[in-house]
């Protein structure tokens, strides 16, 4: 029988990391909408952050996006940051956004181009050491539209001589997160297009670069838990980009789009003793709220882990075990849908109420009237989006 107060503890032990880019505007080549109330400045990401981590309490740290979150102090944001109670999680790079990108990051057949892309990444271990943050999140746009437009040998080469000046610059706890991609913006080939790609470059590199898993970046129909479960038995998951997609990289609310995918994988984690913050994985969440209003998307994303993560936490391990030892194909898969057919609302309302919360967060937020207040005061000035 599943020990409930055990899976309270686990459930208030979880923490989950916003994106800032995720307060701000985004949207599709189409259309970027605004929002009244979206943050002008890295502060007021890192204000609305905290506002998620106020009625969570599982959301403590946020992640940044370099230059979208360039300031003079970096030292000084994360004072900031503490002051209203989060902390800078990961450090994310963009060579995506640069002209001089066109042709690859650094892959670029032009070595001066390849030389300015590490200084990026080689900059952003700089802001780590001024935030304190663990994680050096890359992910490269870099890829190639149609066959023979480069030499596809050649562009893993030029990956791997960045990843190793930038992996010997790592200090301390620091580490890479290595983002993979299948496609986009490259449309024929990109250079780290799926978690093997990543895997044996972080292989190459040594034990302190792991895989990132974006739930967006894999092609319909990938059993994403197989990879997880793979990567873990390899201790090379290092962090997930949560979302969800019905087709290609939506970045929809994680899930939204598919809650029994989100279930199986954080039953993955579950089962490989690893969703505890000492096991070092980060989770973080990787969306887009082009129509929705941002911060209680956020919030409701936040829940929508947090019920995945009771679901899988429920899970009777014994019963499981004995039914796949039994061969008993039926009642294994019961016994795994039993728990995720359970309703763990009630449970994660009793651990809000157990860690002083409000036992529904989005209501609360709403009667909060933070919502109003961003509104109301941020009138004027340029508000924070993509800039692509
Ligand atoms: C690329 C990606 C990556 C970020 C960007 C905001 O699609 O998932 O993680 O840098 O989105
Ligand atoms: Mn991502």
């Amino acid at each position: 029988m599943t020990d409930t107060s055990a899976v309270k503890r686990a459930l208030a032990a979880q923490r989950i990391e916003t994106p800032s880019w995720a307060f701000g505007n985004s949207g599709t080549r189409f259309k970027v909408f605004t929002q009244p109330g979206v943050p002008r400045s890295p502060e007021e990401k890192i204000a609305d952050a905290a506002a998620v981590h106020r009625f969570t309490g599982v959301a403590p740290t946020v992640a940044l996006h370099i230059p979208w979150d360039k300031v003079d102090d970096y030292h000084a944001l994360a004072e900031y940051a503490g002051s209203l109670g989060v902390g800078i999680g990961a450090v994310n790079t963009n060579v995506f956004q640069d002209d001089d990108y066109k042709l690859g990051s650094v892959t670029n057949p032009d070595p001066g181009v390849r030389r300015k892309a590490t200084d990026h990444l080689l900059e952003a271990i700089d802001i780590m050491d001024a935030t304190g943050s663990r994680d050096l999140k890359l992910w490269f746009s870099d890829g190639i539209n149609y066959p023979g437009q480069d030499d596809l040998r050649n562009r893993q080469d030029r990956l791997a001589a960045a990843l190793r000046e930038t992996y010997d610059r790592l200090g301390g706890d620091q580490r890479i997160l290595l983002e993979y991609k299948l496609f986009e913006p490259a449309f024929y080939a990109t250079d780290i297009p799926d978690w093997g790609t990543s895997y044996a470059h972080c292989v190459e590199l040594g034990e302190k670069a792991t895989v990132c898993i974006d739930t967006g970046h894999h092609a319909p129909g990938t059993n994403i838990e197989f990879i997880v479960a793979f990567l873990l038995r390899q201790r090379k998951l290092g962090a997930f980009d949560f979302n969800s997609r019905f087709y290609a990289d939506d970045d929809l609310m994680a899930g939204a789009a598919d809650p029994f995918q989100l279930f199986r994988i954080m039953y993955e984690i579950v089962r490989g003793d690893a969703l505890d913050p000492a096991y070092g994985i980060t989770f973080m969440l990787d969306q887009c709220h082009n129509i929705e209003t941002k911060i209680p998307a956020i919030i409701r994303s936040v829940l929508n882990i947090q019920e995945a993560t009771a679901k899988a936490l429920l899970v009777d391990r014994e019963a499981l075990a004995k039914a796949q030892t039994d061969g008993d194909v039926l009642e294994a898969n019961a016994v795994l849908m039993d728990a995720y057919n359970t309703d763990v609302r009630p449970l994660l309302a009793e651990v809000r109420t157990d860690m002083g919360l409000d036992p529904d967060p989005v209501a609360a937020y709403k009667r909060s009237g933070y919502q109003e207040k961003i509104v109301a005061e941020r009138v004027g000035g340029r508000q924070a989006g993509w800039g692509a």
